[in-house]
């Protein structure tokens, strides 16, 4: 069949009502996008087994931006993707997950009452729940930034998903989810240092969650200690998470986009922030040029410190930046 690309327009639960590239085969719309990759996205209608139907329609307009229609959750995903793939290769000029243009595809609609979303690394996919009632699924941009990421750091420093390493790995995904929500900035997810904040996951507004104090969770570690590497990886990512939001933002109180920040560091020292895209920067260029599978907490300082260098200098305010970050929370010094 001819095939051709088309703009299209969907309705996402999340995203709103946003453009998508869709493909045009004979007469039938695919969700499937031939400019990033082709990355698709499909259906696995509460099965868990396979990888789902291709989302497809006679007409290019999807979803309604309920979670009932099941068009709705797609588009969020496809969106999403789309987004991280636009960001990775805006920002570095990295042509997807595998920098080989090779897009991964997304499955909607995983399991009854799922609450996560993951990357598999099997089938270069990733995969999302629908929440609770099956009302709120996973598809928020943070999160498919977040999960994709996961399929980047597997191609990168490949880090070991456990102890401080994991913890590493997790934070990756935290830091370039909410580094694509800030490069979306849609109206109705206005980016934040908040994890999947918009999904109410908890059913009380609260994130899953938060970079700037990641203890408000209840579970993970704001600062590092002898330890750290014990907590399951989506905790220990808190140093991480914590050390990228001061690098961005600087320590202490601040509004951003509406949200109050207020993020404490180990003996009150003051951090400055150089802001996120440099913070990003420095974290691409350490995870792909100076991380491993094993690197520690210890060993993503040297990293990050080597990345400011090769980026702006040894002398520069952003390497100092990195070191006084590290040092607010208890990292080396
Ligand atoms: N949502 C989780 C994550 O991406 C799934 C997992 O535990 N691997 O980290
Ligand atoms: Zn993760
Ligand atoms: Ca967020």
């Amino acid at each position: 069949k001819a095939e051709s690309i088309k703009t299209g327009t969907g309705t996402g639960v999340f995203v709103g009502n946003v453009p998508l590239t869709t493909t045009l085969s004979g007469s039938t719309y695919q969700l499937k996008d031939a400019s990033r990759g082709g990355m698709y996205t499909t259906n696995m209608n509460h099965g868990t087994s396979g990888n789902g139907t291709l989302y497809t329609k006679s007409t290019d307009t999807w979803g309604n931006g309920q979670a009932s229609n099941s068009e709705s959750a797609a588009v969020d995903a496809q969106y999403g993707v789309g987004a991280t793939w636009d960001y990775y290769k805006n920002t570095f000029g990295r042509n997807g997950i595998r920098n080989d243009g090779v897009g991964a595809f997304s499955r909607v609609h995983y399991d009854n009452n799922y609450t996560n979303a993951f990357w598999d690394d099997g089938c270069f996919c990733m995969t999302y729940g629908d929440g609770s009632g099956n009302t709120h699924p996973l598809t928020e941009i943070d999160v498919a930034g977040h999960e994709m990421s996961h399929g980047v750091t597997a191609a990168t420093a490949n880090l070991n998903y456990s102890g401080e390493s994991g913890g590493l790995n997790e934070a990756t995904s935290d830091i370039f989810g909410t580094m694509v929500e800030f490069y979306a900035n849609l109206p109705t997810d206005v980016p934040d240092y908040l994890i999947g904040e918009v999904i109410d996951l908890n059913g009380n507004g609260t994130p899953l969650r938060y970079m700037d104090k990641p203890s408000k969770d209840g579970s993970s570690a704001d600062s590092w200690y002898s330890g750290v590497g014990n907590l399951d990886v989506h905790y220990s990512s808190g140093v991480a998470n914590h050390f990228f939001y001061l690098l961005s933002e600087g320590s202490g109180a601040k509004v951003i986009n509406g949200v109050s920040y207020n993020s404490p560091t180990v003996n009150s020292i003051a951090v400055t922030g150089i802001g996120r895209d440099k913070a990003a920067a420095i974290w691409y260029k350490a995870l792909t040029a100076y991380m491993t599978s094993t690197t520690n907490y210890a060993a993503a300082r040297t990293a990050t410190l080597n990345a400011a260098t090769a980026l702006y200098g040894a002398s520069s305010a952003e390497y100092n930046a990195v070191a006084t970050a590290w040092a607010g929370v208890n990292v080396g010094s």
